[in-house]
């Protein structure tokens, strides 16, 4: 017998901000108008494990985000279901860990399933460990059941046993779900589009990772201490995120010095940063669930050198016109394409590709003669995850056949209240045949816009310098 007393009602979990409520609920009503379109069905989404950092120590838990959009619920050990009518109204169901004193005075304080219920706005809820008994008659007589493919370990097999158990019940007249469907479908694509409560958080957070590279900028600046190392900075963006508020990094910050620089995935490190030098930053925090991503390249010491600031200039330039080309009707790939015309020009210009190899930026993008010094797209999808998701194929249109007999798929046409990334770069290693003065000078200048229904681009990440002279002068105080 537990000697811990039962847990006090009064002692709940903070309560969930009710804008957020709001839009959970909005967007169960939507997906469930989607999964209505075929009929009706049952969606089941668990959230994320925990897992095990080394012996009793865990990494911080990080709910799923397909979960969390649905529920606003952040607790480990957590399953929904979505109970929708063919005429698309619809019942939601919470599985959820039980209250447990003992375990509250380890772990922390739990809502347990009527709190959750209440707090959260679902219909129904259960404690977790009897998901097994409860959740087969859940699926009695639902023609379709939709869950995530693909994403969580182990879930299929344990669907499996669900849908077992269903015709387990085949004399007593019950059938299960003939059709199972990707959930993943219309999650991706509803998450794609962000509405005005998850754009006003990404604003925040990005304006946290904005402040985050400013503080970067000024303890690399003039005077910095003469052992400052690429940990130093690790530590001001970690202050920086966490003094506002933010939770955590959305990824794990890269800050690379020097020849570092042209390692695409690099993390910060132990290497001093040599004043002179260049100091490339990729960080962005993670504010209640969404993610900021931000590059920033600066000289340490405070002034850029000559062949660095001609190499910085023509990534600006190429990043300013992947912006001007991030427009409502665009295609995903324009503002990858618009930067690479301005690589290639500049690449031309400054030597680093000779008038032999490719005579114009024509001739440079055909012979894919950038791809040594420009090795990645220029966007990315943005929101709860940092790679968010979101298909990058526009559906419903043809393929386009490559000379060859190669097919691509179409682009995404940029629609209002996308979120993507921009961040092209040049990377120059080492090389008997590229002149001295640029090598191991890795560049990369990135933020995040929004799209807009008509006009330019929402740009979030607008406050962190990246002008040569606007960095110089935050370096210097
Ligand atoms: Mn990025």
């Amino acid at each position: 017998m537990s000697t811990v007393a039962a847990p006090s009602p009064a002692l709940s979990p903070e309560a969930p901000d009710p804008r957020l409520l709001r839009q959970c609920a909005l967007r169960r009503a939507e997906l469930a108008r989607r999964i209505a379109e075929s009929g009706g069905g049952v969606a089941l989404l668990p959230t994320a494990p925990e897992r095990m950092r080394n012996r009793d120590a865990d990494y911080p838990y990080r709910h799923d985000s397909y979960f969390y959009y649905l529920s606003g619920f952040t607790e480990p050990q957590s399953l929904m279901l979505l109970v929708v009518e063919p005429d698309a109204s619809h019942r939601s169901i919470l599985f959820c860990r039980p209250r447990d004193a003992e375990r509250e005075i380890w772990d922390g304080l739990r809502f347990g399933p009527d709190a959750a219920r209440e707090a959260f706005g679902f219909d129904a809820a259960f404690a977790i460990d009897q998901i097994d008994t409860a959740l087969p008659a859940l699926l009695f007589d639902r023609a379709a059941l939709w869950w995530p493919f693909g994403v969580h370990e182990g879930l299929e097999s344990r669907v499996q046993g669900w849908l077992q158990a269903v015709r387990a019940q085949a004399r007593a007249g019950h059938r299960a779900p003939s059709v199972q469907y990707d959930l993943c479908m219309p999650l991706d694509d509803m998450r794609l589009f962000k509405d005005a409560y998850e754009l006003q958080v990404m604003r925040c957070a990005a304006a946290i990772s904005c402040d985050a590279h400013r503080r970067v900028m000024r303890a690399a600046g003039a005077g910095a201490a003469a052992d400052l190392r690429e940990y130093h900075l690790e530590a001001e963006l970690l202050h920086a995120f966490r003094r506002a508020g933010a939770q955590s990094p959305a990824y794990g910050s890269i800050v690379a010095a020097g020849a570092n620089a042209c390692i695409l995935h690099y993390r910060a490190g132990n290497a001093v940063l040599r004043p002179g030098s260049l100091c490339l930053v990729d960080a962005g925090c993670e504010l209640d669930g969404y993610a900021s991503d931000i590059t920033r390249t600066f000289p340490v010491g405070g002034r850029f050198g000559g062949a660095q600031r001609e190499l910085y200039e023509i990534v600006l330039q190429a990043q300013r016109e992947a912006i001007a080309a991030s427009r409502a009707g665009a295609r995903f790939t324009d503002p990858h394409e618009a930067a690479l015309r301005v690589l290639a020009q500049g690449l031309l210009d400054c030597g680093l590709i000779r008038r032999d190899v490719a005579a114009d930026v024509d001739g440079v993008l055909q012979t894919g003669a950038y791809r040594r010094f420009y090795m990645h797209r220029t966007s990315h999808w943005l929101g709860m995850d940092v790679h968010d998701c979101g298909d990058y194929a526009e559906a419903g249109e043809a393929p386009r056949q490559l000379p060859g007999g190669a097919r691509q798929p179409a682009a995404r046409i940029l629609r209002e209240s996308m979120v993507l990334t921009i961040e092209p770069g040049l990377y120059v290693r080492a090389a008997d045949d590229l002149p001295p003065a640029f090598h191991d000078i890795g560049i990369r200048i990135e933020d995040d816009v929004v799209v807009r229904a008509l006009g330019d681009c929402e740009v979030l990440t607008a406050a962190a310098p990246k002008g040569v002279a606007e960095i110089e002068q935050v370096m210097h105080g």
